[in-house]
């Protein structure tokens, strides 16, 4: 007993469960075993025989396939970690990465989160909060109040008209695309606005909104940071996710095109210095939008994105480990004078789905060959063989590589590309194929409006 004291003492843990699945389940146990640690896989019945299970150190199984019943069941999940003796959780991404009360029920059960503080989740958790945190220290936001909308119609209009239309109201509890609704003009204003409101209420729990200016053709530039519990922080550079679809990233590069070093900076900084004015731990993203030379901060993502990888291969630093270091606090290892970025990096996201009608493709992989050799990396849980089940995110690999030059890391993407073949199921391998023989893509030319737009083209044609 006085072992597992020991060991459950925050910041101190050698064994880790994994509160996830799928490739991303995969990329954390990787990291875990290479600093020494033991793993703890779980899974729900459709995923009894995810390989990631047979190469853990223990495997269980905590509840059915609806994820409401086993991914996104706490008790469940912390029943795994006494039973398995894990002393921290690794949340990943989606599911439970960004919830406060599990954070704040991790650390009460004297386990280590491998996250955020429960305050910092919440913080960011609210997009107003998250706004007026960023504009004091310094980082650049859409012009708009960081306050809630009040319930005074002359005082909305008024708001609006000192932002200017185009505005979009967004809700606080919202995210990631989820609550927002842009306003063309005054005469439908309030409309939005109740519209929007009882979105909010029902989906967030929460009927706060705010208002800022609504920018028609930016690009979504984010910028990676690691945090220790010391007082140290470094952001890792930036990427570029605009190849997106219904607010689902396609592609993502690294560094983001036409990005000059001396414009980015200044903002790289400003995050950093948000995150120690607020006590910042661990990894994290500020998401912004970019337009017409300027950004302008709009979400902060507080837990591993999927798209790490391109800033892995970019910065030379493996930011799973890194994340898991400052879980134990441990001091970072670099400063931001060590951080350097090398060559140019693309992340093709592979679904399971129809390649035309994007609809969900489940059923079993008969044949897999993928692609390998200098600058090519493949991060997925499946094989031949393997059952995709219908239950959870369509995403299946992430096809990543590097190379000196944008040019030749597209030209690496497109034969990595060609020698991936899955088959069994539908995927948008195609698709991808397709979009990077793009000429605007090529040259770095695209907007958050692209790819749906490239796409209604396409059907036409
Ligand atoms: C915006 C915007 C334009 N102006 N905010 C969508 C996801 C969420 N993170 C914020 N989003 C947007 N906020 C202002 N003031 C346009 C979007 C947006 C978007 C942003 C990033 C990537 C893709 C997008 C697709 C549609 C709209």
């Amino acid at each position: 007993m006085p072992e597992r004291l020991e060991q459950s003492a925050a910041g101190r843990f050698d064994t880790v469960l994994i509160a996830n699945r799928g490739e991303i389940a995969a990329r954390i146990q990787r990291a875990c075993r290479e600093l020494g640690l033991k793993t703890v896989a779980i899974c729900s019945e459709a995923d009894r025989h995810a390989p990631y299970g047979k190469t853990a150190d223990s495997f269980l199984c905590i509840g059915p396939s609806t994820a409401a019943k086993s991914y996104l069941n706490q008790d469940a999940i912390l029943l795994a970690a006494r039973l398995a003796g894990a002393g921290a959780v690794h949340p990943g991404y989606g599911f439970l990465s960004e919830n406060a009360a599990f954070s704040d029920a991790v650390e009460k059960a004297g386990l280590t989160f491998i996250g955020p503080t429960a305050s910092s989740i919440a913080t960011m958790g609210d997009k107003i909060s998250a706004k007026r945190a960023m504009i004091a220290a310094g980082v650049p936001c859409v012009p708009g109040p960081d306050t809630a909308l009040p319930d005074d119609p002359a005082t909305i209009e008024h708001i609006a008209l000192e932002i200017g239309y185009p505005v979009i109201i967004k809700a606080a509890g919202g995210g990631g695309g989820r609550g927002m609704r842009v306003v063309p003009k005054a005469d439908v204003l309030h409309e939005a606005i109740a519209l929007t409101r009882e979105e909010a209420r029902k989906a967030f729990g929460s009927p706060s909104l705010y208002m800022e200016k609504f920018l028609q053709h930016p690009r979504h530039i984010e910028i990676q940071v690691i945090c220790d519990d010391h007082g140290n922080a470094v952001w890792l550079g930036h990427r570029d996710c605009s190849m997106q679809r219904r607010h689902q990233k396609v592609v993502e590069e690294a560094p983001a095109p036409g990005i000059a070093p001396d414009i980015i900076q200044p903002v790289g900084l400003a995050c950093v210095q948000a995150c120690l004015q607020i006590g910042y731990r661990g990894v994290g993203t500020f998401e912004f939008l970019y337009e017409d030379g300027a950004f302008y901060f709009i979400e902060m993502n507080t837990r591993l994105q999927v798209e790490h990888p391109v800033t892995e291969l970019t910065s030379g630093v493996d930011i799973v480990q890194a994340q898991i270091r400052a879980a134990q606090g441990h001091g970072l290892e670099l400063n931001q004078g060590d951080v350097t970025c090398e060559g140019h990096s693309f992340e093709c996201r592979i679904n399971a789905e129809d390649p035309e009608t994007f609809l969900p493709s489940a059923g079993v992989v008969t044949h897999l060959a993928l692609p390998a050799g200098p600058g090519i990396r493949v991060d997925t849980h499946i094989h031949a063989g393997y059952k995709v089940s219908p239950y959870y995110d369509s995403l299946i690999a992430k096809l990543i590589v590097h190379a000196p030059t944008r040019a030749e890391a597209m030209t690496r993407m497109r034969e990595a590309l060609a020698d991936t073949e899955v088959e069994g199921i539908s995927t948008n391998i195609p698709f991808l194929r397709a979009l990077f023989e793009d000429d605007a893509f090529s040259r770095g030319e695209t907007d958050i409006h692209y790819l749906e737009q490239w796409l209604k083209l396409r059907r036409a044609a």
